[in-house]
């Protein structure tokens, strides 16, 4: 019998995929079984449902009575998606606006300054690859939570966040400043191990005046990117998620197994320049060694369905038949 989904389940669903936290993971699952159509042919994806909302529950209790004796560094925020970008900036500029607009994460838009306190991470969409982004605390010439430059180092990329109806050049000046002092900036040819890919994400420019942007990158020596964009009114927005999509140099593939059709829902992701066999390794270690050959689809080199060494770098969307002996 046809499960006849709602488009309420599969927008749940689509929530439970990218949420990043047990608790948005709940929300989710709660709701794909409040909306799920109560019928024989849903039976089983009721049950499993269940089952999923009592054990992620089981794993939250215990994990929050562990809580209590240990430490937790809430600067630290466990990676997942394609990559990490975290956002800096000084208070009130809008970072926790791009969360909101971009992600579900439960993040804090007040029109007053500090409201945010901790890193927040939430789950945005490039077209079909998950990529986390993580709001943060703000920084002022004075002070920055003594914690959070961990956050910084362990990400992949930095957003600038730079508030186009404030004082632009003395939030520049701020935020580099900060950065500059635990070098946090890549440069070129610098250190990939202290630093990180640095952009700039010119936000508000729905209440700038003209020419802020260009006095900006006029008088701010650096090469920095700038990509301007609104939260109110989502201007930017899409080109925003293409560029951090492809300032992450990473590719999506899509995996088959032979005589199936390709899992074309949940792409795997893997840095430019991978081949056949990292994404066998990827996907499974103990699998790599066994692979024998490889097909390919949708390549820019070569035929559809040709055969295809390990050796083969990937493209971006290819989709990958791994032949394990
Ligand atoms: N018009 C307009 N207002 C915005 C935009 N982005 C944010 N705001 C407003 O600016 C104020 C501050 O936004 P937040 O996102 O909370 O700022 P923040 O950088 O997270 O602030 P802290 O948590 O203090 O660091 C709020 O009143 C938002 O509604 C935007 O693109 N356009
Ligand atoms: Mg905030």
């Amino acid at each position: 019998m046809p499960a006849n989904l709602t488009q309420q389940y599969k927008k749940a669903e689509e929530r439970y995929k990218v949420a990043s936290t047990d608790e948005d993971k709940l929300a989710a699952l709660e709701e794909m079984l409040r909306e799920i159509p109560k019928h024989k042919g849903t039976e089983h994806l009721q049950g499993d449902l269940k089952k999923r909302v009592s054990r992620l529950k089981a794993a939250m209790e215990s994990g929050g009575q562990k809580g209590g004796t240990k430490h937790v560094d809430v600067f630290h925020v466990p990676k997942s998606g394609a990559g990490q970008v975290a956002l800096v900036g000084m208070p009130n500029c809008g970072k926790s606006a791009i969360l909101a607009a971009l992600t579900h994460a439960p993040v804090h838009v007040a029109d007053y300054p500090f409201a945010t306190d901790k890193p927040v991470p939430g789950m945005a969409l490039y077209e079909d690859v998950p990529i986390q982004l993580v709001d943060a605390p703000p920084i002022t010439a004075d002070f920055a939570p003594p914690g959070l430059v961990n956050t910084y180092r362990a990400a992949d990329l930095l957003a600038i966040v730079i508030d186009l109806a404030g004082a632009v050049l003395e939030q520049m000046e701020v935020c580099t400043a900060y950065l500059d002092s635990h070098k946090l900036i890549l440069e070129e040819g610098g250190d990939a191990h202290l630093g990180r890919k640095t952009f700039v994400i010119a936000t508000k420019a729905d209440i700038t005046s003209a020419g802020t942007l260009e006095t900006l990158k006029e008088l701010t020596e650096r090469p920095f990117e700038y990509i301007e964009i609104s939260s109110e009114t989502k201007a930017g927005q899409a080109v925003l998620m293409q560029r951090i999509f492809q300032m992450l140099d990473v590719v999506r593939v899509y995996a088959k197994k032979p005589h199936e059709e390709a899992d074309m829902k949940e792409p795997f992701t893997l840095k430019c320049g991978s081949n056949v066999h990292d994404l066998a390794y990827h996907i499974h270690r103990e699998l790599a060694d066994k692979l024998k050959t490889a097909r390919a689809w949708n390549s820019p080199k070569i035929h559809d369905g040709q055969n295809v060494p390990r050796e083969h770098i990937l493209s971006d969307k290819e989709i990958i038949e791994l032949h394990f002996g």
